[in-house]
């Protein structure tokens, strides 16, 4: 591995620290080398707090001029919720910057690597660019589609059931397994489970990893307003509740549930009479939430693959077998005749957990 290389891995490394915390931002990480020695080292935090850049500069400080730097991300060139960091390494002397790749934000697309080339930093670009573009598959989907990245998870037995014919489901997988799901709770913006979940299970669908966990969205996918009014979520003031409904849901119920302290979003209905799901996506888009978790129910996960919607796919399955053609599957919906119109994982990963469940991991396009 060359030098470019090695430090380009250490820069996706630091930005890595940050996974889950920086929405809207991307993750970023800076690494400032001087003389074959890292100077400064940063990654960026949380949006609307300094760039990874600026973090290594201010590490780096006098030795910035006449080194280089690497960044897993083009410096941004726009005033945002923060300066331009192609002005802030123009201005402190940087003589080289290695750069994994460009940012798709039409606000920079180009431009700071542009004016850095222009004040005579020697740029170099596409180091390590395809594990750039992985790092931040959120935030590219949502800066370049304006919809969020949709992750789907599921639970079940090697039978692929999600509960037993009588509706039991606590608990099918191990231990590990639902601490995994709670990781994703953690690193989503939004958590979406549909009406009949919440009047089944009545979950909290908050992320329980101890103090350093954080609680996406909870949105319900509830056409009609039929979420119960003592459901647990609408009541723990755990995390902020969106309801997603359509302009069928009776007036004064939407009342109601406003007065809990409910974001309500209402969408055309479709042809089944759902709330219209890709309308759904782009009005959270809208605000900000650049990731959601589909965790159910199998209806709810019938439509968001048929619909085409998730990019990507975690199943858990515990090695037991429970049968039953009344037990629930993971997805439901009228599913598909010919074998040729399977949604077909792709980058399929598995791993054994601790616990002994598999997780079956890839890409849904
Ligand atoms: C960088 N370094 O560490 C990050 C960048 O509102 P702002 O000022 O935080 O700008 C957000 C945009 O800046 C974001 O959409 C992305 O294009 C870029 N993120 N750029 O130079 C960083 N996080
Ligand atoms: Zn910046």
């Amino acid at each position: 591995m060359d030098d470019d290389e090695r430090y380009m891995r250490m820069a996706l490394e630091l930005a890595k620290n940050a996974e889950g915390r920086t929405s809207p931002n991307p993750m970023v990480g800076a690494v400032i080398v001087k003389d074959g020695r890292v100077v400064g080292c940063g990654w960026h935090r949380k949006a609307g707090t300094p760039h990874a850049e600026v973090h290594a500069l201010a590490a780096a400080g006098e030795l910035a001029k006449g080194a280089v730097i690497y960044v897993s991300l083009e410096p941004c060139s726009h005033f945002g919720r923060t300066p331009p960091c192609c002005d802030a390494l123009i201005k402190a002397g940087i003589k080289r910057a290695v750069i994994a790749m460009e940012d798709t934000n039409p606000k920079v697309s180009g431009r700071g690597i542009k004016r850095m080339r222009a004040a005579g930093i020697e740029v170099v670009t596409g180091i390590l660019a395809n594990e750039a573009r992985k790092l931040n598959e959120v935030f590219f989907k949502w800066i370049e589609k304006k919809m969020p990245f949709v992750t789907i998870k599921s639970a079940m037995t090697l039978d692929g059931k999600t509960a037993t014919c009588t509706g039991q489901s606590k608990w099918i997988t191990s231990e590990q397994s639902r601490q995994y799901g709670h990781r994703l709770r953690d690193i989503n913006d939004a958590i979406i489970v549909g009406v009949n979940t919440v009047i089944a299970d009545n979950p909290s669908l908050t992320t329980r990893l101890g103090e350093n966990g954080k609680n996406p969205l909870r949105v319900v996918v509830d056409s009609c307003g039929r979420i119960p009014l003592d459901s647990k979520l609408l009541n723990d003031g755990e995390a902020p509740v969106l309801l997603a409904v359509t302009v069928k849901a009776p007036k004064e119920r939407l009342k109601a549930l406003a007065d809990k302290n409910v974001q309500l979003i209402e969408t055309k209905a479709d042809a089944n009479g759902r709330v219209c799901l890709p309308e759904l996506f782009m009005k959270l888009a809208q605000q900000d939430i650049c990731s959601v978790l589909v965790e159910g129910g199998a209806t709810l996960m019938g439509s968001i693959i048929k619909e085409k919607l998730a990019d990507k796919a975690y199943f858990f399955i515990a090695p037991k077998l429970v049968g039953g053609e009344k037990a629930k599957s993971a997805v439901a919906g009228e599913g598909i005749g010919n074998l040729s119109d399977a949604a077909q994982l792709t980058e399929v990963f598995t791993d054994i957990l601790d616990g002994g469940d598999i997780l079956v991991k890839g890409y849904l396009r």
